[in-house]
């Protein structure tokens, strides 16, 4: 499976503006059980750094951009988020990281649970073992 995957999210624009309506199991390939979104990061700040054991997630940069680095325990890729027409798709079992926010970067996350701080692997180590095993 590539590491990077985007989800194509068809937009409505007309001469008011733009307009991208977000369905589960239409655009959004699992049920959306949580939102929450990423604004206001200062600069030179980093956040991340973690894996999922089961969550599924999609990243929309609804303004502004990042750097978003991806690492499945044997190979890492870098992509920057910058378009509000596509999403991110981050399967479990895949280290994120986030970079070099905008000043303006707010970033939408839709996930397919409840915060569970139990899913989290918070150390690279742990999250490689787990990878290997
Ligand atoms: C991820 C990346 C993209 C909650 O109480 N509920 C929530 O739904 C979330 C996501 C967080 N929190 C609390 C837990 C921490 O006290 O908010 C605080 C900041 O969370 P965290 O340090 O995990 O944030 P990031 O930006 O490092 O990671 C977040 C998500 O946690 C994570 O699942 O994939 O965004």
């Amino acid at each position: 499976m590539p590491l990077i995957q985007f989800v194509d999210l068809q937009w409505h624009g007309d001469n008011r503006g733009s307009l991208v309506a977000l369905e589960s199991h239409k655009n959004i390939p699992f049920s959306i059980e949580r939102v929450y979104y990423l604004f206001n990061t200062k600069e030179g700040v980093s956040r991340g750094f973690h894996a999922h054991r089961e969550l599924k997630q999609l990243l929309i940069p609804v303004s502004g951009k990042c750097r978003i680095r991806l690492d499945n325990g044997t190979e890492s890729e870098d992509v920057w988020l910058d378009n509000p027409q596509q999403g991110l798709l981050l399967d479990a079992m895949l280290w994120r990281e986030m970079h070099d926010f905008s000043e303006d970067c707010v970033l939408l996350v839709l996930a397919n649970t409840h915060y569970d701080e139990s899913d989290y692997i918070r150390d690279y180590q742990a999250f490689q073992n787990e990878c290997r095993s």
